[in-house]
């Protein structure tokens, strides 16, 4: 059985659901420090978990006879920023709970996601290499460099199988990102349906990498189901589809909205953005594990505004 740790946020609650309907809703244990919306909770089994509680999850693992642990809980970027400390203690106590309960043998596969967070200003901005300087300049991207270091390491020394992908920005409609700073590119769907107009907290040419939630599901599932033996990379793998601009997403939904009109008024994520890469080279991901992008920007538009009317 797997257990997914941080089931109701952004990327949690669609993970659970994708790996239900793949390995069966009873094999998939969703947990969280809250509930989450009624579709998830009405899917499956569910716990409420702390995800730094070690001996709250060792129970559940033991119980449940746990084998794998997607561990998607975490504080991101901008909130981060808000709350270092308590950004650190989640972000890296969820961590080495579940690699040292890797470590003792309780459970036998690890998923960890890493972000173009890691990524610093003096980091190479276009087609950011695998292999690069790394001087974060946000608590989140700390965190995520640090749990790298932490992932490889317990691979090395303790065989710990840990797989990580440094996901871009990811959009998605079916449950609303919390305390990103690229959630503009999912705000902005919202209001241009409901408002007809957005005022993006990033500048106008701020080209960030971006990934539709679609093709991150599916690239976190396609590498854990790879043979070990294919993986190179035990920190975490660069993971690329698109790049955009507020602008630009801005000019595609005016395909589907011609009166639709976007304002900028930068705030401190601004600085955040601008400390991060515009494009990721993810050669490493394409050749160990078949990494293909899906979506582009267009495609991710009609997505988002066909499922958000039905809302
Ligand atoms: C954030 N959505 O904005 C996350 C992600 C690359 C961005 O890490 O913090």
């Amino acid at each position: 059985p797997i257990l997914i740790l941080g089931a109701c946020g952004q990327i949690g609650t669609e993970l659970t659901m994708e790996l239900r309907d793949k390995y069966g809703r009873e094999s998939v244990i969703a947990s969280d420090i809250r509930e989450g919306n009624d579709g998830l909770m009405q899917s499956g089994p569910f716990e409420l978990l702390d995800a730094t509680n070690y001996e709250a999850i060792e129970d559940v693992v033991m119980h449940y006879e746990i084998d794998e642990v997607y561990l998607m809980a975490a504080m991101l970027s901008a909130t981060a920023e808000k709350f270092p400390m308590r950004a650190w203690n989640l972000n890296m106590g969820s961590l080495f709970n579940i690699l040292n309960l890797a470590r003792e043998g309780k459970i036998s596969k690890v998923f960890w996601p890493s972000s173009i967070a890691v990524f610093g200003p003096n980091t190479p901005k276009n087609d950011t290499p695998q292999n690069t300087i790394m001087e974060p300049s946000t608590v989140y991207g700390i965190s995520k460099q640090s749990g790298e270091r932490w992932c490889e390491y317990y691979f090395k020394k303790f065989g710990v199988d840990v797989r990580s992908v440094r996901y871009p920005g990811l959009i998605s409609w079916k449950t609303m990102p919390g305390g990103g700073t690229t959630d503009y590119a999912v705000e902005i769907y919202h209001e241009a349906l409901k408002k007809g107009s957005y005022q993006s907290f990033l500048d106008k040419e701020t080209r960030l990498p971006m990934m539709y939630m679609d093709d991150a599901i599916r690239a976190t599932i396609s590498l854990m189901e790879s043979p070990a033996e294919n993986l190179t990379i035990r920190s975490s793998y660069n993971l690329g589809s698109m790049s955009f601009t507020p602008n630009e997403v801005a000019k595609s939904i005016q395909k589907h909205i011609p009166d639709f009109t976007i304002s900028y008024a930068p705030d401190f994520r601004q600085q955040i953005a601008d400390s991060w890469p515009s494009s990721i080279d993810d050669t490493a991901a394409r050749k160990d594990w078949g990494w293909q992008p899906g979506f582009n920007l267009d495609q991710t538009t009609v997505e988002m505004l066909e499922n958000l009317k039905k809302g």
